[in-house]
């Protein structure tokens, strides 16, 4: 939903980040995870790196390309659902001015766009000057990304369209699902072709807090390393700078609002997400009903990630 009046209306073009260190946001172990995968490279013919459609351009990990070398490379930018891609012919001309032809837009959920994998991946291999390839009949895909963006959605629908087997791998709603480096799984019968899952593995030094937050957004970093209010804050400022009020008719704000404590107010009354607490006055004790912020905030994300308060681009 776009609102007129809310066009009209000067929104924050900045966020402040209020100093923000996200070196804390990073877990340690993923270094482990990206030298697994660098000793697994010899058995691999191509990559497929997995990225979230809402940031094509940022967030990427570029010790991938540093650590895994020169293989043909697929980018799948999926939860093209939940992404605002009226300018998609200049995100992928962007994209090959950085290098980036091999580019496919994919909902794994939905197996939207999925069916055009192999082809491309066969294409890529065949042309690329490959080590041992001609007395090898299958083809061994590896499936990298940082976390959360669909790597094992993306083999889990593979599967179903070429196989129509079953989940072979876990998927989940939050970073870290999955945990074994390089499981071998295949996808395709004719071509054989196995992919081997990877656990997400973000950049050991992000770019700048902003990137931080849109993969925080993106469900990329646990909510709570970086704090839903900040992360909710920032959601209000990209769904306003982006006109995009679906937000305001479904928590009853009666109009758009740069201010994240009075709208996560309205969500928490609305949504009944509230607890008493008592108030000492000179006369006794009063309960007031307060609203519960954090719960407020949560719920916002939440509905977000959902696709349900619009489709934004992050970038
Ligand atoms: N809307 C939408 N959700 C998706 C899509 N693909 C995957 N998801 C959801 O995104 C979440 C993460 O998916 P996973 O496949 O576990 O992601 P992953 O990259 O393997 O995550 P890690 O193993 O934790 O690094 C799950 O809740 C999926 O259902 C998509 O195309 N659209
Ligand atoms: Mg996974």
């Amino acid at each position: 939903m776009r609102l007129a009046a809310g066009a009209l209306r000067a929104w924050r073009q900045r966020f402040d980040f209020g100093g923000r260190d996200v070196a804390a946001w990073f877990p340690g172990h993923m270094a482990k995870g990206l030298r697994q995968m660098k000793e697994s490279l010899r058995k691999v013919d191509c990559l497929i790196e997995v990225h979230d459609a809402r940031i094509p351009f940022s967030g990427r990990n570029p010790a991938f390309q540093e650590a895994l070398g020169i293989r043909p490379h697929l980018l799948v930018l999926n939860k093209m659902d939940l992404a605002d891609l009226t300018h998609k012919a200049k995100i992928l001309e962007r994209l090959e001015q950085e290098g980036l032809k091999n580019v496919l837009f994919t909902n794994c959920v939905k197996d939207e766009n999925v069916k055009k994998v192999i082809p491309l991946i066969t294409d890529l291999v065949s042309s690329s000057q490959r080590y041992q390839r001609a007395e090898n009949v299958e083809y061994c895909i590896m499936v990298i990304g940082v976390p959360n963006v669909g790597k094992s959605s993306l083999i889990n629908s593979m599967r179903r369209l070429h196989l129509k087997k079953g989940k072979a791998s876990r998927v989940g709603g939050e970073p870290g699902i999955t945990k074994a480096v390089l499981t071998r799984i295949q996808v395709s019968e004719r071509p054989l072709m196995y992919l081997l899952d990877t656990p997400g593995v973000l950049a050991p030094r992000i770019e700048s807090v902003e990137t931080g937050m849109k993969l925080a957004l993106c469900g990329a970093i646990r909510d709570h390393l970086v704090g839903e209010d900040v992360m909710a804050d920032y959601l209000l400022y990209t769904l306003n700078k982006q006109q995009q009020f679906s937000y305001v008719e479904r928590y009853g704000l009666g109009e758009p609002s740069d201010d994240i404590e009075s709208v996560l107010k309205r969500v928490a009354m609305k949504l009944g997400k509230t607890h008493k607490v008592k108030v000492l006055t000179g006369t006794g004790d009063v309960n007031v009903i307060a609203p519960d912020y954090p719960a407020a905030a949560y719920e916002l994300l939440r509905t977000f990630r959902k696709g349900e308060l619009g489709q934004v681009l992050l970038d």
